[in-house]
């Protein structure tokens, strides 16, 4: 999409000069004619399901295209204010069925695909996902594009086109092995490339200071070594609206394939060399979840992805407006995704000021009114921080700006708390010491004037806690918005039983709009509804324990509960805890105390960065526990338990559906919101939780009397560590003493003594951080009265009821609604 805005005549797509064939003739041609696949008509052809994925993908793109192509071009052309949500990560997972479901193609697809005697799950299945992205904030990312989409909101993502997504997991001998996802390997039908946009980023170089043609003394960056930013974009289709947003996505090049002095000099092996260095700024998604980890190339793809972005936005507002900057503030906001993206706000006045010659206090309107800076997380090791010489050395002339920046706002800071140096050092960009750091989350909110956290208690402890002097100075920059999911794909499409009882129950409304899923509540108390209610899970189990015993060979059997946590492996979110209960529940199995246990087969997934041992000994020890467990014949008729592997987007959208317990069970005050909790929640599974993140507002939402509260909360964590003892927890409780005992004997690992001692030794720990004991007497009897409930069928499917009826707010349409009119001040395109 370049920048040029004129469109050749008639390209508009309720035009007739594209008109479309039959979706089956379309799908026929490109089978035979683009791919050149000669269908064989062989049903065991493996083959034939992935040439007719292509051919579909294609089909389905050709009618995308030329909304998309209307979509981008009244983007363009509109003077009102648009927004660029800026991203290391976009979680997308598979477009297909997105796209058909949004275009309303699905009859049409199936009943092309009857031809070929294959059904439409069987080809989608076949696309692999995209996986840009770790976890959560990636995925929050995805679910925010297709929500401004739905709601029609001028608003492009912008991200890095990574060669490698998220690693793929397997399990050898219980532990996790990582694979690289190659998931480019078969092309991409969902991008375009658009190399008339290719934008340049400068690295390294150094800063001079040159007379301007007024005979100013301005500063600029010389001697740098850049790179080419080419956009690759992906169509966001909007639910059944003629809307198609763009993602657009950088790939990194080199500036020439051949450096020709190199070339002709005889250095063609440098000179190619050279390419690779460019080309390895895109080339892989860091797999840390709520980690930071400092690397160098981390930081070039940051300034990368934030250089490429700006630099396209302020080419197309040139194009229209000239070198007038004083409206760019007004009309554009650009949504920093935690603060990866931060060096948006120093680069931005670097390319206003040395580019286009606007002075600093000019250029700074601008910035102040347009950046906006979403917190995900309060974890201190994933608050940014960069080493000035590394800064430095890199990025020379934004180092300069933010010093720059630096020395102005703590004048702010002397003018509120005069001669208070401790405030100024508390305060500083810089965390000053042998080694400086760059404070990346105070630079994103000095720059910005919006800041926001993403749960109700996240954000009360943002602006009490860590934010809590910049709340002091700037309060009004400070709120809330509550993640939330899309509906379309974490209900509608993941769950086609469900959506059909609810569409033939309360109508079809709550696609588009989910305040309207409170219309079912009524129907909890309903014995028929129920039947039909309970028919839709089974089925929905039934799917889920095909995939189960294909992934891991484990059976499960679908009159179980079936008791889930899939999220990243981190120790506070406490998969521990999880292990601890299923220890228990074992240990009664081998005493005999069985009276009133309900069967139940526990699921638990996800993936643990590369580099962080402890999470990767936490998988070890579920899949060691899975085992023994599995093999217990006494065990055999009331519990299950897998470690399922490469959890991904694409599984959660077949575990959410078939889930009947949601395990929510973070440490209070550390889970910034969690987002898989609202998929379970909306699908009718029941929670147990901690008061932590928006658990507390999915308890508000769904009724207290329809969640398992236990533990402590974020205040009573904070009390307790000041004097915590899990050794007097432990000897004081015989259930839990004889878990312990278990873990620490051996039980599990009798070919490997001591191998999970680093995890037990943190669990007696006074230290702690995440006072897993504290909890535990706590989970064991809330999990006990899910049991209890789970036996009363009518009881258990009514609060099932009652948790989908109570999900409306939590659609990323409520929340990005909430960013239009609080934070973007952005409208529907007209
Ligand atoms: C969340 C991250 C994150 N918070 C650093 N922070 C990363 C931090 O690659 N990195 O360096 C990657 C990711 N991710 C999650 O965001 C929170 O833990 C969840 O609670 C929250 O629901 C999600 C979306 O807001």
């Amino acid at each position: 999409m370049s920048n040029t805005l004129s469109a050749p005549p008639n390209a508009s797509p309720t035009d007739t000069s594209f008109p479309h064939l039959e979706l089956s003739s379309e799908l026929a041609r490109h089978l035979t004619i683009t791919l050149g696949h000669d269908f064989t008509g062989d049903s065991t052809d493996k083959q034939n399901s992935e040439y007719l994925y292509q051919a579909l993908a294609i089909t389905v793109r050709d009618r995308l295209v030329p909304i998309w192509l209307e979509t981008w071009k009244k983007t363009c052309l509109s003077e009102d204010r648009k927004v660029y949500y800026l991203s290391l990560e976009f979680l997308i997972g598979r477009s297909l069925t997105n796209a058909v479901e949004n275009l309303d193609l699905d009859e049409d697809v199936r009943k092309a695909l009857r031809a070929y005697s294959v059904g439409m799950e069987e080809v989608a299945d076949k696309e692999l996902d995209a996986g840009l992205g770790n976890g959560g904030l990636g995925r929050l990312a995805a679910c925010f594009l297709d929500s401004c989409a739905n709601l029609q909101l001028p608003v492009v993502g912008y991200g890095i086109r990574y060669e490698y997504g998220m690693f793929h997991q397997h399990i050898e001998d219980g532990r996790q092995v990582e694979d690289p996802d190659r998931w480019l390997r078969d092309g991409n039908p969902w991008e375009i490339k658009r190399p008339e946009d290719t934008r340049r980023v400068r690295f390294y170089g150094r800063t001079e200071n040159y007379y301007d043609e007024h005979g100013t003394l301005r500063p600029r960056l010389v001697d740098s070594h850049d790179v080419l930013a080419v956009p690759f974009d992906m169509p966001v289709p909007g639910y059944r609206n003629d809307t198609v947003n763009t993602l657009r996505l950088w790939k990194a090049s080199t500036t020439d394939v051949f450096n020709l002095s190199e070339f002709n000099a005889g250095s063609y092996p440098e000179a190619v060399a050279a390419k690779n260095d460019a080309e390895q700024i895109s080339m892989v998604l860091y797999p840390n979840d709520a980690s930071e980890n400092g690397k160098e190339l981390r930081l070039k793809q940051q300034y990368f992805l934030v250089s490429a972005s700006l630099q396209d936005v302020i080419a197309r507002w040139v194009e229209q407006h000239g070198e007038d900057f004083s409206d760019f503030g007004r009309k554009n906001c650009f949504q920093l995704n935690d603060t990866h993206p931060a060096c948006a706000v120093p680069e931005l006045m670097r390319l206003l000021m040395d580019e286009h010659g606007l002075e600093w206090d000019d250029a700074w309107d601008v910035v102040a009114r347009c950046m906006a800076y979403t917190n995900h997380t309060l974890l201190p090791e994933a608050l940014e921080r960069w080493s000035v010489a590394l800064f430095s050395r890199l990025l020379p002339r934004l180092l300069d700006i933010i010093y720059e920046i630096n020395a102005r706002f703590l004048k702010l800071v002397d003018q509120q708390w005069p001669g208070d140096v401790a405030m100024r050092r508390e305060m500083s960009l810089i965390e000053e010491g042998d080694n400086p750091h760059i404070r990346m989350a105070y630079l994103a909110i000095v720059g910005s004037f919006s800041v926001n956290g993403v749960a109700g208690l996240h954000t009360q402890l943002l602006e009490s806690g860590l934010f809590k002097h910049f709340n002091t100075l700037w309060p009004r920059k400070f709120n809330n918005k509550t993640n939330g999911v899309t509906q379309r794909r974490w209900l509608s499409h993941c769950n086609p039983g469900l959506r059909d009882l609810l569409n033939e129950t309360i109508g079809e409304g709550w696609q588009k709009d989910l305040t309207k899923i409170k219309e079912l509540a009524p129907f909890a108390t309903d014995a028929e509804f129920r039947k039909k209610w309970i028919d839709v899970k089974q089925q929905n189990k039934a799917r889920l324990s095909d995939l189960v015993v294909a992934e891991t060979g484990v059976r499960f059997d679908t009159s179980f509960m079936f008791d889930v946590q899939v999220k990243r492996i981190h120790e506070y979110k406490r998969q521990l805890l999880n292990v601890l209960h299923i220890v228990h529940l074992y240990d009664r199995i081998l005493r005999g105390e069985t009276a009133g246990m309900v069967p139940r087969c526990v699921l638990i997934g996800g993936k643990a960065a590369p580099g962080y041992h402890v999470a990767k000994l936490i998988v070890k020890l579920i899949n060691d526990v899975a085992k023994k467990v599995n093999n217990h014949p006494a065990a055999n008729d009331l519990l299950k338990v897998v470690f399922f592997p490469n959890y991904r987007v694409s599984s959660m959208e077949v575990i959410c559906p078939a889930t009947e317990l949601s395990e929510q069970i973070s440490t209070a005050g550390k889970e910034a919101s969690g987002t898989g909790n609202m998929k379970f929640m909306m699908n009718g599974a029941l929670t147990i939780g901690t008061l932590d993140g928006a658990n507390i507002e999915i308890r508000e939402n769904a009724g207290a009397e329809n969640f398992f509260l236990f533990g402590l909360d974020a205040s009573e964590v904070t009390e307790l560590k000041k004097d915590y003892r899990p050794n007097d927890i432990i000897s004081s409780d015989d259930d839990i003493a004889r878990v312990m005992n278990l873990l620490e004997s051996g039980h599990f690992n009798p070919d490997n003594p001591g191998l999970f001692d680093l995890l037990t030794s943190g669990l007696r720990s006074p230290q702690d951080p995440w006072v897993t004991i504290a909890d535990l007497r706590a989970y064991f009897d809330s999990q006990a009265e899910v049991g209890k409930a789970y036996q009363n069928v009518d009881h258990w499917n009514e609060m099932s009821i009652l948790n989908t009826a109570g999900s409306g707010w939590f659609s990323s349409d409520r929340t990005i609604q909430q960013y239009a009119d609080d934070i973007w001040d952005v409208r529907p395109l007209s």
